[in-house]
């Protein structure tokens, strides 16, 4: 420091060089070049990428709201519990006087639905083999989590050859993804002890306050999308009061100059930045926008309208942005708001944006018109530019690279024969049958890949493939549910038989292929002869492939999607009738509830 003060002074024309005056000069230029130097190091503070903390501390209002209001409920609806676990009570503290009544009224929630809620017996099949089949993937469900308990109580997955836990990197420290992902799947299927267990184990040993990197997708659609579900379905405050405090920790992903949130957050400090994959630190379409339907969840329950803002937000992005071709590009920087790349796919890094547009129109009750223009001006763009039909009469959805298309579909493609199909009756009346076409079209093509009965993860239609995995790494089955998943929706809407033996074939399959003496793992090539496994039981396999099979076997007042849109790790997320909830609530026929 002496050395740059000499150097300043040094510099500095018309200082004297003795006496009290000099003294007096130097210590007031000294000062002044202090509290430049300050100035300036806070400036570059606040030009940090990740200057997140600062930020909170010193500007906008509106980032220290979600911790008031969020609070004010979980203080109000703790009063009426004293189990809160030790991350609630550390935040509760910094909120005492809040008296305001805002809690989510669960009674009248209910009242708002059209079909009676949830009981075990709901959806049970008259016809005795469907409720063999659906019998059978109950067993499925008890069998792959008799093994996680056994084996890896409290990790995130089960390795069932080894038979040991797996924690992976995604989940930013937080523990216990099968348990989240398989609430609701336990409670549907009526395996109470099972979901009691799991419950307690939320309540008591489910630790918020982790610390580490997370994927704010990965986190989104298991953990918070679980917990919301279970506290829909269950009425348990518990399961409310811990999405809570969790949604709060992904706000700060947010913090970016165009609001559009980075892919990983540290849950901790509330640092973001993008993945190290991600071409110019841009963030992915299929996370940052797939975070719509829980956080409209999440201000219907914390009566705070922040977690809306920030999806709306990023919608305001996206309608304003100029679409190549009418498309969305996979890759887009939060800096400037522009696509970084030109590649459009329906499968992995764009699929599940696409989704929650028709969902997010789905469960505002048919209200939110913006979510119903884009996804159908979404689709016409798909379809002008990526369907394609096979020479052997296979429709497919291909990739595009800047107007080059690439004859290639993923198995996350196939999500989307369940999508179209969902959307075809809100659709223009005249494109309603062509709809219907289009997605049993694709469900026939993702069906036409299983050919061993299970499905690689990608599969070609180029140099004569016709729905076939030509290369090797493209073989694997990781006990994804994205075809099943086709089947519950088709099935659902058309009733056509098929789709239910079709599942079938499936069911079969996992049991010869995937089932081990402990537990399900997912396989490294569906063609080879001698099965090799991969000693991993995906959380997603007890959250999605198991749940849309019972679904598939049985009625449907099981979940009926008049009431209930399914996350994309299908967790069911009920309709919001917002002028039911505000009235005096009451939708269907109360002799029926309960
Ligand atoms: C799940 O986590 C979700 O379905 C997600 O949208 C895509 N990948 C897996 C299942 O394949």
């Amino acid at each position: 420091r002496k050395k740059i003060i000499s150097m300043v002074f040094r510099k500095l024309p018309g200082v004297s060089a003795s006496g009290m005056g000099l003294r007096l000069s130097q210590k007031f230029v000294f000062l002044l070049f202090l509290s430049g130097l300050v100035t300036l190091c806070f400036g570059a503070l606040f030009f940090l990428p990740d200057s997140v903390r600062l930020k909170r501390i010193f500007l906008s209002k509106t980032e220290s709201q979600p911790v008031t209001k969020a609070l004010e409920d979980m203080t109000l609806s703790r009063s009426k519990t004293d189990s809160a676990s030790k991350d609630e009570k550390v935040t509760s503290s910094s909120n005492q006087g809040a008296n305001t009544d805002t809690s989510f009224d669960y009674n009248k929630f209910k009242k708002c639905l059209l079909k009676p809620p949830l009981g075990i017996e709901h959806g049970k099949p008259s016809d005795p083999q469907t409720l063999q089949r659906r019998e059978k993937v109950k067993e499925m469900m008890k069998f792959a989590w008799d093994n996680y308990k056994s084996f890896a109580w409290g990790r995130n997955e089960l390795r069932p050859l080894t038979r040991n836990g797996h924690i992976g990197n995604m989940f930013g420290g937080l523990r216990g993804a099968s348990i989240v992902d398989s609430l609701d799947t336990l409670y549907i299927m009526g395996l109470m002890d099972e979901y009691n267990d799991a419950k307690e184990w939320v309540e008591t040993s489910l630790d918020l306050n982790s610390n580490g990197e997370a994927s704010l997708f990965e986190v989104n659609i298991r953990y918070v999308g679980g917990l919301l579900s279970a506290y829909y379905l269950t009425g348990e405050e518990m399961f409310k009061r811990k999405v809570m405090v969790l949604g709060e920790k992904l706000l700060p992903a947010f913090n970016t100059p165009t609001g559009i949130p980075r892919g990983v957050i540290n849950l901790g400090s509330g640092t973001s930045w993008s993945w190290g994959w991600a071409s110019a630190g841009s963030s992915i379409l299929a996370e940052f926008g797939t975070l719509h339907l829980e956080f409209v969840h999440l201000s219907e329950l914390s009566n705070n309208d922040i977690y809306t803002e920030k999806v709306m937000n990023i919608r305001k992005l996206l309608n304003k942005i100029e679409k190549p071709h009418g498309l969305y590009p996979n890759f887009l920087s939060p800096v400037s708001g522009n696509w970084v790349q030109h590649h459009v796919s329906i499968g992995g890094l764009g699929d599940s944006f696409y989704e929650y547009l028709i969902k997010s129109y789905l469960m505002s009750d048919k209200t939110d018109e913006e979510a119903k223009k884009m996804y159908y001006s979404a689709l016409e763009a798909i379809e002008a530019n990526l369907v394609q039909k096979s020479p052997g009469g296979l429709t497919y959805m291909a990739e595009w690279r800047g107007g080059i298309l690439d004859h290639k579909m993923g198995h996350l493609a196939c999500f989307s024969g369940g999508m179209v199909v969902i959307g075809a009756d809100d659709g223009a009346p005249e494109k309603r049958q062509h709809y219907l076409d289009l997605a049993a079209e694709i469900t026939h093509t993702c069906h036409e890949s299983y050919t061993t009965k299970l499905g690689p993860e990608a599969f070609r239609f180029d140099g004569g493939a016709e729905a076939t995995a030509t290369r090797l790494s493209d073989r694997y089955y990781i006990l994804r549910p994205e075809v099943i998943e086709s089947y519950m929706y088709m099935w659902r809407l058309t009733h056509d038989p098929k789709y239910r033996e079709w599942g079938w074939e499936a069911v079969e399959a996992l049991e010869q292929h995937c089932r081990v003496e402990a537990g399900f793992s997912g396989i490294r090539d569906v063609y080879a002869q001698t099965v090799s496994h991969d000693n991993m039981q995906q959380s997603f396999f007890l959250s999605e492939t198991l749940k849309y099979l019972y679904l598939l076997f049985s009625d449907d007042d099981l979940l009926p999607l008049e009431d209930w849109v399914f996350n994309t790790e299908a967790h069911p997320l009920p309709v919001v009738r917002k002028s039911c909830l505000q009235g005096e609530g009451g939708t269907h026929d109360k002799t029926t509830s309960e």
